[in-house]
């Protein structure tokens, strides 16, 4: 089949951004660099990738972990920063499919909402690889299968940790929760698995929840509404001994508002994180943070292995988890290999 060249793809779509050239490893730079290729070599998979922005380090992390991967088994790919908004993700993966891409991959910002835009690219007959956050669809067969981290598993892991720390307390323990992006399928696995173990244990209570999109202004400033509202770390007379932050952007813009009002972080409130960047890690080290879930955000090897398997038109498993680590004030940092992304 005839594939058409990015120029006229890009009239017809500008939200395509970025056409990546896997055999200049040199200009991996990916912030500010735009490849236009109208020399489409045949021979090359094609992989449109629609990533949700750059709310986070894990989220550049995980770009970059997608290029490079794709640059060292020489796949091409087409690339799109949806700054946020689903509306973006739609119209990038409508370009892929006028473009006839090989394979397509994409970080669902939300859960809902992908049905029609999938019916599309499967009467286009290409496959479609949903990466890092899940779906709801009505018809499992409009996706070849899913990559990324069991969020469920993560809110478990942060859970047993505060069940262990505080197995000889005998006093209730108040929790305020940083929830990651709205109506995306990693805050409400996260929330879930965190409640499930957690609330088993009647002594905690989470008194308040508050989404911070995963954004570290907002961890920021969500902590700065409760000081201005309470004025101390508290929520309606009772004080907060715990933050659960869905993510560590949040945890970390946390952290600037209680050093703003001298409180110790990590000895008067108890800090659990997910991620593993590297300021969060330094966090946990200082003391300030008490436990990081680690999510691996890497997932370009594993994700390009299955693109390579797809376009050649064989099945891929339905889901491929990633698996992470626990780290925390328990460990001996001497020998633990935590260092962060
Ligand atoms: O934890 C957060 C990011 O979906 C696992 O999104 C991802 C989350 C990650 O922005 O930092």
């Amino acid at each position: 089949m005839l594939k058409k060249s990015f120029a006229t793809v890009i009239g017809l779509a500008a939200a395509v951004s970025f056409l990546f050239s896997a055999c200049d490893r040199k200009k991996l730079n990916i912030q500010s660099t735009i490849y236009v290729d109208d020399e489409r070599d045949g021979a090359k998979i094609i992989l449109g990738f629609s990533q949700i922005g750059t709310e986070s380090s894990w989220r550049t992390e995980n770009t970059r972990s997608v290029f490079e991967a794709a640059a060292e088994q020489g796949i091409q790919v087409l690339y799109d920063d949806a700054q946020q908004k689903q509306t973006n993700q739609l119209k990038a993966i409508r370009s892929f499919i006028v473009y006839r891409v090989d394979v397509i991959a994409f970080v669902p910002i939300v859960e809902d909402g992908w049905d029609n835009v999938l019916r599309e690219a499967k009467e286009a007959r290409i496959p479609v690889i949903v990466v890092d956050r899940k779906i709801k669809t009505q018809d499992e067969s409009l996706y070849a299968g899913f990559i990324g981290e069991d969020g469920i598993e993560e809110g478990r892991k942060a859970a047993r940790f505060l069940l262990q720390k505080y197995s000889d307390s005998t006093k209730k323990l108040n929790v305020l929760e940083l929830r990651g992006t709205d109506y995306s399928s990693m805050a409400k696995e996260r929330s879930a698995g965190f409640r499930e173990v957690l609330l088993q244990d009647p002594r905690f209570c989470i008194v308040k929840s508050v989404s911070g999109d995963f954004l570290r202004s907002r961890g920021k400033e969500i902590i700065s509404n409760i000081f201005a509202k309470e004025g101390s770390l508290s929520w309606e007379n009772s004080s907060l001994d715990i933050i659960f932050s869905h993510n560590d952007a949040m945890s970390l813009g946390a952290l600037d508002t209680l050093q703003l009002y001298g409180v110790n972080a990590g000895r008067d409130v108890t800090i659990v994180s997910i991620d593993g960047e590297k300021d969060a890690v330094a966090a946990l080290r200082e003391g300030k943070i008490n436990c990081i879930v680690e999510c691996n955000p890497r997932l370009g090897p594993e994700l390009i292995k299955l693109v390579k398997t797809a376009a050649n038109r064989n099945t891929i498993p339905r889901v491929t988890y990633v698996d992470g680590r626990v780290y925390s004030e328990n460990d001996d940092f001497s020998l633990t290999q935590a260092v962060g992304f």
